[in-house]
């Protein structure tokens, strides 16, 4: 997906404090016994304090602990309110939202940086010598065991969207949606019922599976069945490793992501959700909006452009737990009942996916939560009950009532 021609140069994944910095072969990782990892440790030891001084300067950034970071805090505008009022009144009609792994947790996936949690933290199920390991094409191409065992806890089937992508859902029900960009992988925007053309997988999915060497297409079934059966699937064509078509750190992203350039310049709102804007190019989408357009940050912390004081004039955040905000927004804008109504009706749909769902992340990573912070029941919990509801289908969506039945085969 991420080799096709066009008139656009490529643009290739990467964070905003390593990206620039390329693993060459001879530096790969020793990650201890298994047939991939034997022969290397020695000289990966400045590489590796390299990247972890740098994912430390990553993690301020998305943690935001700094003194000036309580300062943005304080100088929220009462956001949520303000943009509802715009919503209400008929002036966002083209709303483009910018979502990263934020938006997931509350499926039980944890995100990448939060404290704890986050996979980061929890890297020793993992066996690599540094965080963003698991997403790098050279060490893949050296060990692809730690993504594969990933891959299992992620492949679309394990989790349940929330309320949260209900809501993106209602944005297009209601007409709004101009384009929902995701970094995520976990396929649940789709699942909740997003049609495609309204969605862009700007890091890929696991729909689709190619060489990681030669490109050549792979039956993205038969990879998954592989992965989950803990074999390395294999091309047809070169017998170098197959992989899912995620965007890993040095890789292209998809062709799609360049509908950004007409998106963006068009949107009348646009709404940043669950993301620490760390990962480029990705991050930089944010400020190509025209600069008086509303832009709205829901998420734990200021991030990117949300930690300058003052902030743009357009510009409204509301920090706090993201799903318990966007209730809050669902509330005032009069669409509560409904995006509980849809969450129930496709959780019907979407069911036989779920009960046939390997191993969760929230499985594996015995420090994730199920519950949020305050230990209210979260959406998964309530979508849990809803989906034993047995309730009618009632909405008129069918367009996006098949992109969920067709991504159920994934
Ligand atoms: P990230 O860097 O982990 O940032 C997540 C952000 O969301 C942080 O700022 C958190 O504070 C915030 N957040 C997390 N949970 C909540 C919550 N309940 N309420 C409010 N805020 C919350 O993740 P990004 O998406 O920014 O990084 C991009 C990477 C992560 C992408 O390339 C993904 O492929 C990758 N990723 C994806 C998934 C997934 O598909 N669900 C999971 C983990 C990582």
């Amino acid at each position: 997906m991420n080799r096709s021609r066009s008139s656009q140069p490529p643009v290739t994944r990467m964070t905003r404090s390593a990206g620039s910095r390329h693993i060459e072969p001879s530096e790969k990782l020793d990650c201890g016994p298994g047939p991939y990892g034997k022969q290397r440790r020695k000289q990966t030891d400045s590489a590796l304090a390299q990247d972890l001084s740098q994912m430390r300067v990553s993690g301020q950034g998305g943690l935001n602990t700094s003194p000036s970071a309580s300062a943005v805090k304080s100088s929220s505008r009462g956001g949520l309110a303000s943009v509802a009022r715009l919503v209400k009144l008929g002036r966002c009609k083209n709303v483009v939202v910018v979502a990263g792994a934020g938006i997931s947790t509350a499926s039980g996936i944890p995100d990448f940086r939060t404290p704890g949690t986050g996979l980061y933290a929890n890297l020793e199920r993992y066996n690599i010598p540094y965080p963003e390991a698991i997403f790098n094409i050279d060490y893949f191409s050296n060990d692809p065991q730690p993504f594969f065992s990933l891959a299992k806890a992620l492949y679309p089937g394990s989790h349940r969207p929330n309320y949260i992508h209900y809501f993106i859902r209602m944005l297009h029900r209601n007409g709004l949606l101009l384009r929902v960009y995701t970094q995520n992988i976990d396929g649940l925007e789709k699942l909740c019922g997003i049609p495609d053309d309204k969605l862009v997988e700007a890091h890929g999915s696991f729909a689709t599976a190619a060489c990681h060497l030669c490109y050549t297409a792979y039956p993205a079934e038969e990879a998954k069945q592989a992965i989950m059966n803990d074999k390395v699937p294999l091309c047809t064509f070169c017998a170098a490793t197959v992989k899912p078509d995620v965007v890993f750190f040095g890789e292209d992203l998809p062709q799609k992501y360049f509908l950004n350039t007409q998106d963006f310049p068009k949107a009348d709102l646009l709404i940043i959700m669950g993301t620490s804007l760390q990962i480029e190019p990705f991050a930089s989408l944010v400020n190509t909006v025209r600069s008086t357009v509303p832009r709205l940050l829901l998420n734990r912390h200021a991030v990117g452009p949300f930690q300058k004081v003052p902030l743009r004039r357009a510009d409204h955040m509301e920090l706090g737990d993201l799903e318990e905000t966007v209730r809050r927004f669902a509330e005032m804008l009069g669409w509560n009942d409904d995006i509980e109504e849809l969450m129930r009706s496709q959780e019907t749909l979407i069911l036989p996916t779920l009960m046939s769902s390997p191993l969760s992340v929230s499985d594996q990573t015995s420090c994730q939560s199920r519950g949020s912070p305050d230990g209210t029941e979260t959406s998964r919990a309530v979508g849990q009950r809803a989906a034993g509801s047995g309730s009618e289908e009632t909405d008129s969506e069918t367009d996006s009532k098949s992109s969920a039945s067709s991504s159920q085969s994934t």
